[in-house]
């Protein structure tokens, strides 16, 4: 019996999952640490420091250290016989970056174990702060990394994104300019997952694929960094970035300060990747045809994709996947926000909402709402505010099944440059629980929904990830689908069939939605709605 350790750092807390692997996998420890709750000392509220500026969203690479050596500490303390633990992995929310001086190289492998390890490597920081990726303030520093490179569509088609904000290309290059010393002494950048999975080896680890490509940086095809992206973005900076590997990679042993500190033992530590690229794995997307989609606060689709195909209206993106394929993501703000400002608009419940949209006709009578309560990612709505086709702003059933609706035409309309035909969609997040809106989806996409009851999503995948990658170390490597068909399947609560006459109503009414759209975002003429049944 083997045990595996995947962890997530994530914005606002860190989380552990042990899995052992006998004749079958199971979870058999988990915790999780808050970063405001657990150590109040960082200030932090929601994981992140109080911004200086506008748009400025950062947190603290030496708290997410401190939480690493707590968590350290509870998985020693577990109970579990931890000298079968053979290997860690890791997920990191994605973006965010930390800045290191050329002390860290030494620092980083002759940690004192008496101590904790942020102390230690405060002096390792050439910034004392990370930015994440909620911070929008490179605006200026997109525009020109884009223009030095060709344009969007050609920093899209190399690297698998158009320039955002919150991706680390542009936060460099802001910190270039408005820090040029501490800039210059600086000897590393991390990402997240990079900077914990180096301290953990106790010396600098690579990039893995899947957070590389939420760099602004990565040529996506051959998963190495793009000369052209790299010096646009600031100079000597290929001199700063970490190597990039294959997810798969053993960077090491935990180190020697993690083995007495906590009497550990000399587990393998494989690299860490991004928290969606390990959601990838941990809700069982390994092959084309599955996708997830993820109805929390904001709605996202993601997938596996074998080939990279570019999202041509420069909102989706695509990342590598740690099976080594890509996956494609598309984020929609406007996921339980809106259904909550329609559920509280019309003084329902959530059983009352249900009941609405189940009395209610698939198609809403040919009405279309387009619930842009809050400005929008796909698409990029920049002015909020509901817009209404055919539908009267007093009838609730009509909102209620208006929204559910436009929010799967959205995601079907804006997953379409992925080029997967999907038959499969796990459902995850808190409004997966309800089956009146799973049946909407699998009507809309023509796919089987499961209900999958996941939470930790990243962490798992991280668990999964470092159990394949000891597997390859070990010279038997095994397939994606054996490393994760006992974790995945029994997180099945239900599956919802696509009903054949529904989806084809669907299917002609996609055009419909997608020139409503256009016409809200003035792109198009007014579409044919033929007027709303009566409220
Ligand atoms: C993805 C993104 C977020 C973070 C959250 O591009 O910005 O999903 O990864 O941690």
């Amino acid at each position: 019996m083997s045990l595996y350790l995947g962890l997530d750092s994530s914005t606002q807390s860190l989380t552990a999952v042990v899995l052992e692997v006998a004749a079958r996998t199971r979870i058999v420890f988990k915790a999780s640490l808050s970063f405001d709750a657990d150590f109040p000392q960082y200030g932090t509220r929601h994981g992140v420091l109080a911004g200086t500026e506008p748009g400025v969203v950062v947190s603290s690479p030496l708290l997410w250290a401190d939480a690493l050596d707590a968590m350290m500490g509870k998985v020693a303390a577990s109970g579990l016989d931890l000298r079968r633990l053979e290997a860690i992995a890791g997920s990191g929310q994605q973006h965010g970056s930390v800045y290191l001086n050329a002390s860290a190289a030494s620092v980083l492998g002759r940690l004192d174990p008496r101590q904790s390890p942020a102390p230690q490597i405060a002096g390792c920081l050439s910034r004392p702060v990370s930015p994440i990726w909620m911070d929008s303030s490179t605006s200026r520093e997109c525009e020109e990394i884009a223009a030095a490179v060709g344009g969007q569509r050609v920093l899209a088609e190399r690297t698998g994104s158009r320039a955002f904000e919150r991706f680390t290309g542009p936060q460099i290059r802001k910190f270039f300019r408005q820090e040029p010393a501490a800039y210059a002494a600086t000897d590393r950048i991390h990402v997240v997952s990079s900077f914990l999975a180096s301290l953990l080896a106790g010396r600098h680890v690579a990039i893995d694929p899947g957070d590389g490509s939420g760099m602004n940086l990565m040529d996506l095809a051959t998963a190495t960094w793009w000369p052209l992206a790299v010096d646009a973005t600031a100079p000597g900076l290929a001199a700063k970035l970490p190597d990039i590997a294959a997810s798969w990679t053993v960077a090491g042993t935990l180190s020697p300060y993690w083995q007495s500190r906590h009497g550990l033992p000399p587990a393998r530590v494989v690299l860490w990747s991004g928290d969606n690229p390990c959601s990838l794995i941990g809700t069982g997307l390994v092959r084309e045809g599955l996708a997830a989609i993820s109805l929390g606060t904001s709605d996202t689709v993601f997938s596996l994709m074998r080939q990279p195909r570019i999202d041509p209206t420069g909102t989706g993106h695509v990342f590598g996947s740690p099976t080594g394929a890509f996956m494609g993501l598309t984020c929609f703000a406007n996921g339980s926000i809106a259904r909550e400002r329609v559920r509280d608009q019309f003084g329902l419940t959530w059983p009352a909402f249900s009941a609405a949209l189940a009395a209610t006709p698939p198609g809403n009578g040919g009405c279309i709402f387009l619930p842009w309560f809050d400005p929008e990612i796909t698409p990029p709505v920049l002015t909020p505010g509901p817009r209404r086709y055919g539908l009267t702003t007093d009838d609730a059933s009509g909102h209620v099944r208006g929204v559910v609706e436009a929010q799967m035409l959205s995601m079907a309309l804006h997953s379409e440059w992925m080029q997967i035909t999907f038959d499969t969609i796990h459902a995850t997040g808190g409004a997966s629980a309800n089956r009146e809106i799973l049946g909407v989806m699998a009507d809309v996409f023509g796919a089987d929904v499961c209900q999958f009851e996941v939470e930790d999503s990243a962490c798992l995948g991280a668990a999964l990830r470092a159990r394949h990658a000891h597997a390859i170390a070990e010279g038997h490597p095994l397939d994606w689908e054996d490393v994760v068909r006992d974790v995945v399947e029994p997180l099945i609560a239900a599956r919802i069939q696509p009903d054949r006459a529904r989806h084809a109503m669907y299917r002609d009414l996609l055009p419909v939605y997608a020139a409503c759209e256009a016409h809200a975002l003035g792109r198009g003429p007014a579409p044919p709605i033929a007027g709303c049944r009566a409220p």
